[in-house]
């Protein structure tokens, strides 16, 4: 016997990919049940080879599914993941709502899978911010390696992190310009064709954005309290896959050769850097891939111990998407098995 699975916000940039990713890895699921806004209901969503008709997540009643997905939005999650909870459906959630409750785990299956075993107190797993779930999975052998003490990063993010209309915006304002008509930015607050944005999300009262802030709480929260980091967060004129320059210090010396070692070995990780002109990753390479990768390995001579380096992902696979269906892989094999 298999699962019974709910996809929230399966209309979505992330809901789909979610559906694409359980469909291609098999999820032993006898039923998949796509859910989405009343607006959306009855609307068409692709599973494998088959089409799911989107019901009203409203009105679904929970009881009886194993396990929701769950990518709607942070205010529609605050109402329906305990819903679904409370109906005995495990809920990973993909929001921003849930990921900073001390009795929510936030997982990277690469990373701190242990941290799965929480779902029990409040029947909810939160999914990272997909530019947290990439530099901890690369982080993670380092900081083995190493101790880790510092980390600067500075993000390249793609508009799909701002979902569809954020992918529509560029591919507009791109089109507009070049035929000599301008189109006012409406998701972003300026214009993202042809320029970069060093804002994404809101402001703090400390300068900084809501997107820098989740990588500092939620690196603490998943891989190491003790790792301070400071990060940059800008949205640039790509569609898909986030790219970040890291700059690591550590507590002893750790060469780019063991470095460069332990990322060739760490799961989930591809390492592709052979110092030539295009012998590093870039965004394009990685749409619709699974791995973080990995290039542009060196020493920061600044610093005592450092080291930078260039990763990429694809933001809605394994910053998203993919990350949820390990975490539900992980839940099935450990804790509910059938
Ligand atoms: C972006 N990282 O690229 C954001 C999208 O907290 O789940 C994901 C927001 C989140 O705009």
């Amino acid at each position: 016997m298999g699962y019974k699975v709910a996809v929230i916000g399966a209309t979505g940039n992330v809901g789909r990919a979610m559906l694409q990713i359980l469909a291609d890895r098999k999820f032993p699921a006898d039923e998949v049940v796509a859910l989405a806004s009343e607006r959306s209901v009855g609307r068409e969503v692709s599973f494998g080879d088959k089409v799911l008709k989107c019901k009203d997540l409203a009105t679904f009643d929970f009881k009886g599914c194993d396990i929701a997905l769950s990518s709607p939005g942070a205010k529609v999650s605050a109402l329906h993941s305990p819903r679904a909870a409370a109906a005995g459906c495990v809920v990973i959630d993909n929001t921003s709502h849930f990921r900073m409750e001390p009795d929510v785990p936030l997982v990277v299956p690469e990373v701190n899978p242990e941290a799965i075993a929480q779902y029990k107190k409040r029947g909810i797993i939160a999914n990272p911010n997909c530019s947290t779930i990439q530099m901890v999975v690369a982080l993670k052998p380092l900081h083995k390696l190493g101790k880790i003490k510092r980390v600067v990063v500075s993000t390249y993010q793609s508009v799909s992190g701002a979902g569809k209309e954020g992918m529509d915006e560029l591919y507009d304002q791109t089109k507009g310009i070049l035929v000599h008509d301008a189109i006012k930015p409406q998701k972003f607050p300026k214009q993202i064709a042809f320029n970069l944005i060093p804002q994404i999300d809101v402001f703090m009262d400390d300068g900084s954005t809501k997107e820098e802030w989740k990588m500092v709480v939620e690196t603490a929260k998943i891989l190491d309290p003790d790792i301070s980091v400071t990060a940059t967060c800008v949205r640039v004129p790509v569609f898909v896959s986030h790219s970040e320059s890291i700059n690591v210090e550590f507590e002893r010396p750790v060469s780019v050769a063991e470095a460069t070692k332990a990322l060739r070995e760490a799961e989930g990780v591809v390492v592709m850097d052979t110092r030539e002109p295009g012998g590093y990753i870039t965004p394009l390479d990685t749409t619709g891939e699974d791995p973080v990768y990995i290039s542009r390995i060196r020493k920061d001579p600044t610093v005592k111990n450092g080291l930078n380096f260039w990763c990429v992902a694809d933001n809605l696979r394994k910053g998203a998407a993919l990350n949820a269906v390990q975490i539900a892989e992980v839940l099935i094999r450990d804790y509910l098995k059938k």
